[in-house]
């Protein structure tokens, strides 16, 4: 649960910043962008070096062509730099171990146009290893879990605001609520039982946290979906401690269409459906 809270607070972001914040080392230093494979931003601006500004995805690097022009080409995986342990390898889609993300992308980059590299994804961090089915009672156990997480999050977020601005006003006022609610379950290991009873008992404190991870999520684009790519952030981490992610995650795509939509993923955690509104997404 520990490392659960230490790894929300860098998907935050600006947490990791905060000086006098004891989240402890996190052994998987998450940052948002890691896993952004969509973003190539050129600008056009005349430098010496026509690469200085031309900024390239991950696995790719710049490069001039015969007449000074920048462009973007795959990265030898051997120019990445060597990974300094097994903590920075990760496990790919095809269950191959990579060195590093690095090495991933690289990797991934040279399969472009090809149906194997449009299926390759970064799977999770970590060496890949040998992951349990996820059982039907598991699977369910999940959800409870998750939300529990999920409101403490941001309740430590709130304690820890001050000016470090880690939510915006709306959303503190939003979180103030559940905060100075007497009936709240406090931080701490719950049994599936009292995750389930206060899920049912507190209900309403439960809505705008899941709303919240939605949107800390659904940044490339804003659009009221989760790509593969978008959920990155919160799945590879959580995968090899939670061994229900991937089925999880898979199941809340109800149809299929290979994104999580807003309606799917507060159905996925219990939310009702007259209480799914993307307004409470700022
Ligand atoms: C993936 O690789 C790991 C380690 O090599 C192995 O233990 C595991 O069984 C593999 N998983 C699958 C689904 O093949
Ligand atoms: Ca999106
Ligand atoms: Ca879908």
């Amino acid at each position: 649960m520990r490392v659960w809270i230490v790894f929300l607070l860098c998907l935050a972001g600006k947490a990791l910043t905060a000086p006098d914040l004891e989240v402890g080392t996190n052994p998987v230093q998450v940052e948002t962008g890691e896993f952004d494979e969509a973003i190539e931003v050129v600008e056009d601006v005349v430098a010496e070096n026509p690469c200085l500004n031309h900024h390239c995805k991950k696995g790719k690097v710049c490069e001039v062509d015969d007449s000074n022009t920048p462009m973007c080409v795959c990265q030898d995986p051997s120019t990445c730099p060597t990974s300094a342990g097994e903590f920075e390898h990760v496990c790919g889609t095809d269950n191959k171990t990579y060195d590093s993300s690095c090495h991933f992308f690289a990797s991934k980059c040279a399969l472009e146009g090809t149906k194997k590299g449009h299926k390759l994804h970064l799977d999770y961090i970590g060496p890949c290893k040998y992951i349990a089915p996820c059982l039907d009672n598991e699977l369910s156990e999940f959800p409870l879990r998750m939300r529990d997480w999920l409101k403490n999050v941001l309740v430590t977020l709130y304690e820890r605001d001050e000016d470090h601005n880690l939510l915006t006003e709306k959303q503190k006022l939003k979180v103030k609520k559940i905060y100075e609610n007497e009936k709240r379950l406090q931080a701490g290991e719950h049994s599936l039982d009292l995750l389930a009873h206060d899920f049912e008992k507190n209900y309403n404190m439960y809505i705008f946290p899941v709303h919240w991870q939605f949107g800390q999520l659904d940044q490339h684009p804003v659009d009221g979906y989760l790509s593969h790519t978008e959920l990155a952030p919160l799945r590879a981490p959580l995968i090899p401690m939670e061994h229900c992610t991937t089925r999880f995650f898979e199941q809340c795509d109800a149809d299929a269409d290979k994104y999580i939509a807003l309606e799917e993923w507060a159905t996925c955690f219990g939310i009702k459906e007259q209480d799914i509104d993307k307004d409470l997404i700022f």
